[in-house]
């Protein structure tokens, strides 16, 4: 290349060649990289983060050591099933009275119509009696309330673990 560069007459046409080969390069460099930030952008917009707090009633009774599932149903996808373990608030989370918060990552949804939540009957008296369960979808800026106020517990009323409620 050295001994290309030194001969005068070639010097200006390599010089033309060079940086057109290297705007062509670039430009599909360019489109690759917009194609991945694009295609990255779109990813991060599918995936929501939702905020959900689970509120146990102040009864006798009322709390649960089961494994409490949730799904969410929005007008364009429904989640996938939802093990509710890791609450901000405390270690042994849907105690008597207690609020305990979950944050779940999941597909966009749109705008939630209904959940669908209860438990595996796991534990000494499973039964439990959910009071309500609000949902703040933080890139909406919406918050749902779904009310329960029923016992879900194969010993109360309709023997029923899980419920789909709305808001
Ligand atoms: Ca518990």
């Amino acid at each position: 290349m050295n001994g290309e560069f030194s001969v005068g007459a070639n010097k200006p046409e390599i010089q033309r060649d060079i940086p057109r080969s290297f705007v062509i390069r670039g430009d599909k460099q360019k489109n690759d990289i917009d194609n991945n930030l694009n295609k990255e952008e779109s990813q991060a917009r599918n995936v929501t983060e939702y905020t959900i707090k689970v509120y146990t009633g102040d009864k006798r009774g009322a709390g649960t050591d089961a494994n409490v599932h949730i799904i969410l149903f929005g007008n364009e996808d429904k989640s996938e099933v939802f093990q509710l373990s890791q609450s901000l608030e405390h270690q042994n989370p849907f105690e008597r009275g207690k609020v305990d918060t979950f944050k779940i990552k999941t597909k966009r949804l749109g705008s939630l119509y209904s959940i669908e939540i209860g438990h595996d009957g796991k534990g000494f008296a499973s039964g439990w009696f959910l009071e309500k369960v609000e949902i703040t979808d933080a890139s909406r800026n919406s918050v749902y309330c779904f009310y329960c106020n029923r016992w879900l517990s194969e010993d109360e009323s309709d023997g029923l673990t899980a419920v789909q409620l709305y808001p």
